[in-house]
């Protein structure tokens, strides 16, 4: 069975451009296009996983570099000791693209609970 390419896979493979503001060896870090906060950068791994639901025990170590990327781009866009990381998993939660991200929000206050 064949799939579409999700629109973060074209963006991994260079094949459509964006904000990037952080890549490393396993993950790729760029502005959310519509951003819901002062500070709005996604951060995903470069292997194609889904979402965390589709993780297994073998990706933990990828999971923990993402969320040391989370971290590094938060300093880095002057979030300070104040953001959030959001990952949506799943149509009723809210994921939209079928590549796993999180979502780096912060410059803002921040309410909570989230919608
Ligand atoms: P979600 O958690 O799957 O709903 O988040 C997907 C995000 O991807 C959402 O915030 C979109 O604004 C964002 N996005 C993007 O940055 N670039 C795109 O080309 C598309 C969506 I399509």
């Amino acid at each position: 069975m064949s799939h579409e390419p999700t629109i973060f896979q074209k963006i991994l493979d260079g094949e459509i451009p964006a904000d990037v503001v952080l890549e490393t060896e396993d993950c790729l870090a760029f502005r959310d296009v519509s951003p819901k906060a002062p500070v709005h950068v996604l951060v995903i791994p470069k292997k194609p996983l889904v979402n965390l639901a589709d993780a297994t025990d073998e990706d933990a170590a990828l999971l923990g570099k993402c969320l040391r990327v989370c971290d590094a781009v938060a300093k880095q866009e002057g979030c300070g000791e104040a953001y959030r990381v959001v990952a949506n998993t799943g149509v009723g939660a809210g994921q939209s693209v079928f590549h796993l991200h999180f979502h780096v929000m912060g410059g803002r206050d921040l309410g909570w609970p989230p919608g």
